[in-house]
């Protein structure tokens, strides 16, 4: 039997999820969106053959025919959304962030601790790339030695219009926040925002770049550009003991035209990022049937959170700025309770 899957959010990434769920995925169906804007709930829902449509995210939680939920809505609803599918009992998968500030996270973590079971899995899709899986079996292989600095590059041809600089760190730098824990498998212990001449106009510092102290003295340095104006593109390397390794493109074509040779960029993270999606969605469908394919949890969610929160703290400041993890999180999962 399919899972009877419900996308809060009809945007562009309620859309792209619909339709790799849909065409993509196995052992799962679309049976719901939602939607504010009606007609938009409406067409992703008939593009896909899902019979049920909601103006309301809520709603959509309630609805007896969906038994688990995707939210892709603006990043400021998701921890009412997330609170509700933890309360009508309906695993979720929550697109990044999990939440935009700590008092939230903490109380989905809190919420889905009481159900005694893992309910929430965030959308940090780069763990399921080809490409960042790659690195990882490298370096777990052992054969480049201990890391010892990374450097990542995350660029967009444009933000629209409405982007802060708070989103370029909350929304865009916490997928390479996430990246880092888990490839290293270091959690942050500081970070400095530092100024560049801003390209952006208005309030918009673009780039930014962000110097992330991980455990055991790795450093991450990480450009965050917005507006790069050439394309998607997505970069890292880790330098090892031995060696180093660096994320490979997907594949596309060279072509070579009037003496020149040239390979195109994809215009936004779909198109970068098509296969972790996909692989993403069939794992959390696995992970629902109880076979373990891992992701990102809460408390992934949190700790990006609290590594965008003194980034951003930082980008103000213009200080280095400590990230300890607070106590809360050793009650929670160490089971320290009470002490
Ligand atoms: C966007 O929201 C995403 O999730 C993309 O993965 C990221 O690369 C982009 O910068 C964000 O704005």
């Amino acid at each position: 039997m399919s899972l009877a899957i419900g996308i809060i959010g009809a945007g562009v990434m309620g859309a792209d999820h619909a339709r790799t769920l849909a065409t993509q995925v196995g052992g799962a169906k679309l049976v719901a969106v939602s939607d504010p804007d009606e007609a938009r709930a409406c067409e992703v829902a008939r593009a896909h053959e899902a019979r049920r449509h909601h103006t309301d995210g809520f709603a959509l939680i309630e609805d007896p025919a969906v038994e688990a939920v995707i939210v892709a809505s603006p990043d400021h609803t998701h921890a009412g959304m997330v609170l509700a599918c933890l309360r009508a009992g309906k695993p979720v998968l929550c697109e990044k962030p999990l939440a935009p500030t700590m008092a939230e996270c903490r109380e989905l973590i809190e919420a889905e601790h009481r159900t005694g079971r893992r309910m929430i899995q965030v959308g940090f899709m780069r763990r399921f790339d080809p490409g960042y899986a790659a690195m990882y079996a490298t370096l777990s292989s052992g054969r480049l030695g201990r890391p010892l600095l990374m450097h990542c590059a995350h660029r967009n041809a444009a933000a629209p219009g409405f982007f802060t600089p708070e989103m370029s760190i909350a929304n865009a730098a916490v997928h390479e926040f996430d990246v880092a824990r888990w490839l290293l498998g270091l959690e942050a212990v500081a970070v400095t925002a530092l100024r560049s001449t801003s390209k952006a106009n208005g309030a918009l510092r673009d780039p930014i770049l962000l110097l992330l102290e991980m455990q055991n003295g790795v450093l991450v340095d990480i450009e965050i550009f917005m507006n790069a104006a050439y394309g998607y593109d997505i970069r890292a390397e880790l330098v090892c003991e031995n060696g180093t390794v660096e994320l490979g493109r997907p594949a596309s074509n060279l072509v070579r035209n009037e003496g020149e040779e040239a390979r195109t960029f994809p215009g936004d993270w779909r198109g970068r990022f098509g296969d972790a999606y996909r692989l993403q969605l069939q794992a959390w469908i696995g992970n629902l049937r109880g076979k373990e394919h891992g992701g990102a949890g809460a408390l992934d969610g949190y700790v990006a959170t609290l590594i965008a929160q003194a980034a951003l703290r930082s980008l103000v400041s213009g200080a280095r700025e400590e990230i300890s993890p607070d106590a809360f999180i050793a009650r929670t999962y160490h089971g320290r309770e009470g002490s």
